[in-house]
């Protein structure tokens, strides 16, 4: 009988919080929660859920509160980058979703043309230690000040000079008249943990729930394709499914026609549909993967 249980930290209400608890409901965990909880009991496995701000998430994990956390790259290595000597989270695995990254912003029609033009420049950021080591890195002295929201409205206010903020779709710049200069760091969710090792029995619940992870991550960018063909057409439509090796080939009740079933590991764009179709491939059905192991 499990005595030990994992806790695990994620983001209450933001943009990772969606796709965190999802990934976990993909995983077998039923999480229900009411809109103020900030602890969950999972009852298919020894696992506590914390939702806290995601501010937060590297701390817990480092100061042993939390045995997992899932954050954006972004929180995480602006903490490690603080140099603080309690820093002792590693990334477990990467996630794959909140993409975005951490990038130099200027107005549109200023001066600043080039990264080497923000010398002297002062730049409003949100995240001082990563804008320090960048800036190190690219040999450039320049002042931060540092907000802790609406970083954009900065360069309009003629407190700074430049930004140093997360960028999406690009809207918010565009919005402020601002154009992108440089990615300072490629961000997406991680799960992470202590560096340190847990006891064998936190550590098998922990590979046991990675290991769900992994599947639910793979069978959401997979799908199952059925076609038919003419066997003259195998090998040119085998070449054109995306991320599959080895499909699966059967005759059918037809000479020379043949049905090949198999599993792509990337999406199926109408694009390749259209592709397989010229190959000679009908009754193309794609089919979504609810689960699969590696
Ligand atoms: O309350 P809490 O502190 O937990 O949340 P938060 O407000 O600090 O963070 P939240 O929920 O906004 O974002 C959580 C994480 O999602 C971030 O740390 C990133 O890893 C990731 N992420 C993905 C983003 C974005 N996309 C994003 N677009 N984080 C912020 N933005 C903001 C950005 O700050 C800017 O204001 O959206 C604007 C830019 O978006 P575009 O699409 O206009 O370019
Ligand atoms: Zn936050």
């Amino acid at each position: 009988m499990s005595t030990e249980r994992v806790r695990i930290a994620l983001q209450k209400t933001g943009r990772l919080a969606e796709d965190s608890l999802g990934l976990l409901k993909n995983c077998g965990l039923h999480i229900d929660r009411s809109r103020d909880q900030l602890f969950c009991r999972i009852k298919e496995l020894p696992i506590d859920l914390l939702l806290i701000r995601d501010d937060d998430i590297p701390g817990f994990i480092c100061n042993g509160i939390c045995d997992l956390g899932i954050v954006g790259e972004n929180v995480f290595a602006e903490a490690k980058a603080s140099g603080d000597r309690e820093f002792a989270a590693t990334v477990l695995e990467r996630l794959g979703f909140s993409l975005c990254r951490l990038a130099l912003a200027v107005p549109e029609n200023g001066n600043i043309n080039t990264v080497s033009d923000l010398a002297n420049a002062t730049i409003a950021t949100s995240y001082p230690n990563l804008l320090r080591d960048f800036l190190k890195a690219q040999n450039i002295e320049a002042k931060t000040l540092v907000m802790t929201g609406s970083v954009e409205v900065a360069p309009r206010l003629k407190i700074a000079d430049a930004i140093c903020d997360i960028v999406a779709s690009g809207a918010t710049l565009a919005a402020n008249n601002l154009r992108e200069l440089a990615v300072v760091l490629r961000s997406e969710a991680l799960l992470i943990r202590p560096a340190q090792q847990f006891s064998g029995e936190k550590e098998e619940i922990v590979r046991r729930l990675l290991s769900r992870m992994r599947g639910a991550l793979m069978a959401e960018d997979s799908k199952y394709i059925m076609l038919n063909a003419p066997r003259s057409a195998v090998n040119e439509i085998t070449r054109l499914l995306p991320g599959c090796d080895s499909p699966t080939i059967m005759d059918l009740n037809k000479e020379d026609m043949v049905a090949i079933h198999a599993v792509c590991k990337e999406a199926v764009f109408w694009e390749t549909m259209e592709k397989l179709q010229s190959a000679g491939a009908s009754a193309i059905l794609v089919m979504p993967i609810e689960k699969m192991t590696a």
